[in-house]
């Protein structure tokens, strides 16, 4: 049973940043309910209403992995531990973005798919196969009957946006070879809770997985989890290993259990761990609206830095527009000139002279904090001052 627990009121599309600003109404079906539940059987969460995927990930889907030091030098390092722990002849990657993974892959030996066609072009044009689809068992058979089997299959950051969790893992099971790996990669819902990082759930954002969860749902096709490892990257992440249960090559090892007994430690078995998380949210927002409206009060100018998603979700729920923050910037060409989803805020491109020591700077990517700080070493140095929500609102 699927139990409501976080109401973050009426969202746009996350990545829908619009040319010029215009009001959205719930109406035109261009604002929609978030809200959040708790599936107590199989303990996973995940948003009650869903947007088609259609409507989330098309030809001007405008994030690309590449855009931070820390995403590239983290599929980096995996790459070497992909290849030397299990040597793939055949690599399969859903969700490849602008390929800030596969391009450290010998492109013989790389497959794949990218359903954002823009997105989906530049790994095609640096001469990877790409498949220009959503991942599902069609595209699966497709892939089978040209590649054969696969021996590793990775995927972050897509599994959580794709509603039919059912068919995802049937089409992951028609490709993976005996023996293959399946590797994972996700926000944590753990260090979501810990750190009230309720912008992780915007409408992309279909699932927030725990180990708890991911143990469950895997068990019907015969999958199970054999390493977890944690990550530091989007605000914590899980990185989960699963093999076919059948499989007795590989061993099972003690990072599994560490991290389910962890998860259990701190309740996220329990339908009131999650009712108490809302509670902390309604605070954050609360908290985060007073230390901003004292900085307008003593006329000081707000900034946004990292026009991210979870940006989106923050301005929404806590109704906050051009009045306070004046702009956000950011590298992305995609998202630059064009307007914050839902809110009359503008993104400019990323340029040190718009930071002086009396405007304050609002993290937006707050997950990229050490990257960004050690880039704007200069400011901090002069006195600048950053805001930040996470783990608790406060001025750093
Ligand atoms: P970042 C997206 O979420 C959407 P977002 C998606 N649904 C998802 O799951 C995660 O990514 C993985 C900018 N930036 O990664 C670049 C600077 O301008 O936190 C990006 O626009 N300067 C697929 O959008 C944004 O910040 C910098 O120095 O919440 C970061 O977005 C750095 C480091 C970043 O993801």
């Amino acid at each position: 049973m699927n139990k409501k627990f976080l109401d973050l009121g009426y969202q746009p599309l996350a990545n829908r940043y619009l040319k010029s600003y215009k009001k959205l109404s719930v109406k035109k079906n261009e604002l929609y309910k978030l809200t959040v539940g708790f599936n107590t059987k199989t303990k996973l969460v995940s948003l009650i209403k869903r947007i088609p995927d259609k409507k989330m990930f098309d030809s001007s889907y405008p994030y690309k992995s590449s855009m931070s030091k820390t995403m590239v030098n983290s599929f980096k390092k995996l790459s070497i531990k992909i290849k030397k722990k299990f040597n793939p002849k055949r690599f399969l990657e859903i969700g490849s973005n602008d390929g800030a993974l596969i391009k450290n892959f010998d492109k013989n030996k790389v497959v794949s798919v990218e359903p954002c066609s823009n997105l989906a072009k530049i790994t095609k044009k640096k001469g990877y196969q790409t498949y220009d689809n959503y991942w599902n068992l069609s595209l699966a058979k497709k892939i089978k009957k040209k590649f054969n089997s696969v021996d590793v299959i990775y995927s972050a950051n897509t599994l959580t946006h794709i509603n039919d969790l059912d068919d995802v893992f049937k089409s992951i099971n028609h490709v993976l070879a005996k023996n293959g790996v399946l590797i994972i990669e996700d926000p944590s819902f753990l260090e979501c809770i810990k750190k009230t990082s309720y912008d992780q759930f915007y409408n992309e954002h279909i699932y927030v997985f725990s180990a708890l969860a991911v143990k469950n749902i895997i068990k019907k096709y015969k999958l199970e989890l054999f390493n977890i490892e944690t990550l530091n990257t989007h605000g914590g992440s899980l990185r989960y290993y699963i093999k076919r249960t059948k499989n007795t090559i590989i061993r099972v090892n003690s990072s599994v259990n560490r991290q389910l007994s962890k998860e259990i430690k701190f309740g996220l078995n329990n339908f009131a761990t999650y009712k108490q998380f809302s509670k902390q949210v309604l605070l954050s927002k609360e908290k985060l609206l007073n230390i901003l409206k004292k900085i307008k009060d003593n006329n000081n100018k707000i900034i946004g830095y990292g026009a991210t998603a979870k940006a989106s979700t923050v301005l929404n729920y806590c109704n906050i527009d051009s009045d306070i923050i004046d702009y956000f910037v950011d590298t992305t060409p995609d998202k630059i000139n064009r307007y914050m989803p839902g809110k009359n805020i503008k993104i400019l491109p990323y340029n040190k002279k718009l930071m002086n020591k009396d405007t304050f700077i609002f993290l937006g990517a707050w997950n990229f904090k050490k990257e960004i700080f050690k880039k704007e070493r200069a400011f901090i140095r002069k006195g600048g001052k950053f805001i930040t929500h996470i783990p608790k609102p406060k001025i750093i």
